[in-house]
């Protein structure tokens, strides 16, 4: 009967943070261009490999005016990997626990950032060059509200153009900026990319740097297949600038989710020099995001700890558009009431404080282990933001809301 969504909206009324008013609305009507970077870590970011330079392109734009950097920005992804990184970033909830929402509950009713921004006028659309029913893709983004996807079909791919799973990531963007220049704007794409999956294979001429040499060949082609999503990036904006679309545009970019998994602890430590904890690994699920605002100018490095889950209304807000009464457990990152707490699929979470994992909570900066106090306020929040996660998704709670919204009194009922 929509009960249990007044509680849950007691919760998230609760624990909104109001967005500050200087960044509020400053990309207001721009086209919004949203990368997910596939396997992407901040671990190669301002680093470099054996003396080659992994990300030189997207080192510059960690420094660029119109960028903001962040640089303790985790994954919640679960078992539904890219799909759960989707749906994290439309919906600010958590993905599900053992098994991909997008496969669970693409019938459910949801409120996406696309589906706001369609009613804010944009056409909202998705573009990667994959089948259309991979991680149920079709059919969820109906669910989602995305107006158009731009699948494999969309996409001519020639000879030497695919690589590993697909089409290589050049072409794609390529291929997606003409594609953008037919769409109706103000329009929100967006790209999936995938040439840096594993198993991380790449043509010889795709081939910038060396691979590294341990016993983990997935790490050693890692650095490699990196430094190619790097140069891709840098075509992107080339093409864009070309295509007239770049000033008009905010391009957000953010790492979908870890590409090298616990089972390459040994040859990650080589590459880091320590010997790999859980404290490591659980800091080592830090993804990059880059927030870019051509001509703004006032950009910087961000440090707060945050995750995927505060994209949307981020995201919105700097789009100007309001997310006061949207059932989202996240926070806009900008938000001076914006807390440093990450949760995890998981279980584990990062404060910037403490890291909990294993069962054990240490220190965020020293990898110490710490008093178990520190960590448990933050072991009970996180179970119960998980489990509003999964109440909302479980019994299709935003269903309710649709209806309820009609009915006179039902923002105020949520408020007391
Ligand atoms: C497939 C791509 C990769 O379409 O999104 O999926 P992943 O294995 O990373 O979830
Ligand atoms: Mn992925």
């Amino acid at each position: 009967d929509g009960s249990e969504l007044v509680e849950v909206g007691n919760y998230i009324n609760a624990n909104y943070a109001a967005p500050d008013p200087t960044k509020y609305g400053i990309a207001k009507g721009r086209n919004i261009i949203a990368i997910s970077l596939e396997s992407l870590q901040s671990f190669v970011i301002n680093q470099e490999m054996d003396g080659h330079v992994i990300t030189p392109f997207l080192n510059e734009l960690t420094k660029d005016p119109d960028t903001f950097y962040f640089t303790n920005f985790y994954h919640q992804t679960g078992l539904g990997k890219t799909s759960d990184s989707e749906f994290i970033l439309e919906n600010s909830l958590f993905p599900r626990n053992g098994s991909a929402v997008f496969f669970t509950h693409s019938g459910n009713t949801y409120q996406s950032m696309a589906s706001k921004l369609g009613d804010a006028g944009y056409f909202t659309n998705v573009m990667h060059a994959n089948n259309r029913s991979f991680w149920n893709r079709d059919i969820m983004y109906g669910a989602l509200g995305i107006d158009k996807f731009y699948d494999l079909e969309s996409y001519e791919v020639g000879e030497g153009q695919a690589v590993n799973w697909g089409m290589k990531d050049i072409p794609f963007f390529d291929q997606s900026v003409e594609l953008m220049k037919d769409m109706p704007q103000p329009f929100y794409s967006r790209l999936i990319t995938l040439t840096n999956h594993h198993p991380f294979d790449l043509d010889e001429e795709d081939k910038l740097i060396p691979a590294y040499n341990s016993n983990s060949n997935t790490l050693n082609k890692y650095f490699q297949s990196v430094r190619y999503m790097d140069e891709a990036i840098k075509t992107l904006f080339e093409d864009l600038k070309e295509s007239g679309l770049y000033d008009n545009s905010i391009i957000i970019m953010y790492g979908d989710h870890y590409g090298i998994s616990e089972n390459h602890n040994k040859a990650m430590g080589m590459y880091l020099d320590k010997k790999i904890t859980p404290y490591d690994n659980a800091k080592l699920q830090r993804v990059p995001l880059f927030i870019h605002i051509p001509g703004y100018g006032q950009g910087e490095t961000v440090d707060e700890v945050a995750g995927q889950i505060d994209l949307r209304p981020t995201i919105l807000h700097l789009m100007g558009i309001d997310t006061k009464d949207d059932m989202q457990l996240g926070a806009d990152l900008f938000s001076p009431d914006h807390e440093p707490f990450v949760i995890f699929r998981d279980g584990r979470f990062v404060t910037d404080n403490a890291v909990y994992t294993t069962d054990v909570c240490y220190d965020t900066e020293t990898g110490e282990e710490i008093d178990a106090e520190v960590c448990q306020p933050f072991i009970e929040r996180s179970m119960t933001g998980l489990d509003y996660s999964d109440m909302i998704i479980n019994g299709d709670l935003l269903r309710f809301k649709e209806e309820q919204e009609q009915k006179p009194g039902f923002n105020e009922q949520m408020k007391k």
